[in-house]
């Protein structure tokens, strides 16, 4: 294990990296960023919602939470062909790794879950990364996944634990730090960030940042979002946030995880190729690409080719790295 990697921030030191003037904080996490990663690669990731809306949680960002009145419409599971055929599109267009989310509280042992079980069998044989985002585990589920071939699982913290009653109230900040105990038992990549943008103070963006650095071991990957308003949310009329807060909160994170895949998640698609510049020089080297991410667009793949090209970056392969044992 490299000595470099802490897991005892203090808040103060996590404060001073947050507050640096934002051109220093940019050069610093750029620095870090070379040092670990090949600064043009970005991992490309395709989300597919295999199981929208209806969601019985609360969190109050959320389109797909049953209470809320917006356009998303209720489906069922989807078949595990159209799934299949969706990851062999994202594969083709340059995808190494594509993540499955489903609007549940949590995984219940039913029939549902052995087709999710079949689902990441059928991805996992076609060579990508398979992750899947499906609400509150048991260790039982996690090592299931495992079993069939899971790689990583996304369970975001969103926010930090003083602002979390304020977002969700159907569970609680302990109820996702298990969920995460119980991918990491399992020997499942971990993947794990937030959203901004939520009314948080940045006290309370620091504070999911320490809990997010000093986990026993730092998640693989740490999504950051910029909120997607959505109507008839509670959120709907939330600001939109700055490229300078999102790039604060990227090289922060880069500088205090130094291993980890910062991705540049929801929100690119308010972003224009210069401002996405600088979250890539902030140590952002992950993006979710395709037309949409679960309910929300995202940008299409005519510009996120153009992206690419313009700043030279190229798709990360699958699977490089690995520290995680495949079954
Ligand atoms: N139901 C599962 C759960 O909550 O863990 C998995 C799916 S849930 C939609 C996955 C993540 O999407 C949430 O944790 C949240 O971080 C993110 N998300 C949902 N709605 C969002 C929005 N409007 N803007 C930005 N991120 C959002
Ligand atoms: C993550 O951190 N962001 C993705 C993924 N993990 C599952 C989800 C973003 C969802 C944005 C709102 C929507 O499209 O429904
Ligand atoms: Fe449900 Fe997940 Fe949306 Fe919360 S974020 S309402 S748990 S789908």
């Amino acid at each position: 294990m490299n000595t470099n990697i802490r897991n005892d921030w203090t808040r103060e030191e996590i404060e001073a990296i947050y507050q640096l003037p934002v051109l220093n904080l940019v050069h610093k996490a750029g620095a870090v960023h070379r040092e670990y990663h090949d600064p043009q690669e970005v991992q490309v990731c395709t989300l597919l919602s295999i199981k929208t809306g209806g969601c019985p949680e609360d969190c109050a960002y959320c389109p797909q939470a049953a209470r809320y009145h917006t356009d998303v419409e209720v489906e069922k599971l989807l078949p595990t062909e159209q799934v299949l055929e969706a990851a062999k599109t994202a594969k083709e267009a340059g995808s190494t790794r594509f993540c499955m989310g489903a609007a549940w509280r949590e995984v219940r042992d039913n029939r549902d879950f052995d087709r999710v079980l079949e689902m990441v069998k059928g991805v996992c044989d076609m060579g990508m990364e398979v992750c899947c985002t499906l609400g509150m585990l048991t260790q039982d589920q996690a090592l299931k996944l495992k079993e069939a071939g899971l790689y990583a699982y996304n369970h975001n913290l969103d926010t930090s634990e003083e602002h979390y009653q304020e977002i969700i109230t159907t569970r609680t900040y302990g109820d996702r730090l298990h969920t995460l105990e119980h991918v990491r038992e399992a020997d499942i990549s971990v993947c794990s960030g937030g959203i901004i943008g939520l009314g948080e103070m940045e006290e309370d963006r620091i504070g999911m940042l320490i809990t997010l650095a000093n986990l026993p071991q730092h998640p693989e990957s740490v999504p950051i979002n910029a909120l997607v308003p959505v109507a008839g949310t509670p959120m709907e009329d939330q600001e939109r946030v700055s490229v300078w807060e999102m790039v604060r909160m990227i090289a922060t994170a880069r500088i205090i995880m130094p291993e980890a895949m910062i991705r540049l998640s929801a929100g690119r698609v308010r972003m224009n190729a210069e401002e996405q510049a600088l979250c890539f020089l902030a140590g952002a080297n992950s993006i979710f690409a395709g037309d949409k991410l679960l309910t929300t667009p995202n940008p299409d793949q005519q510009s996120d080719q153009e992206l690419f090209q313009q700043l030279n970056l190229k798709p990360r392969p699958a699977y490089k790295n690995t520290t995680v044992e495949m079954t």
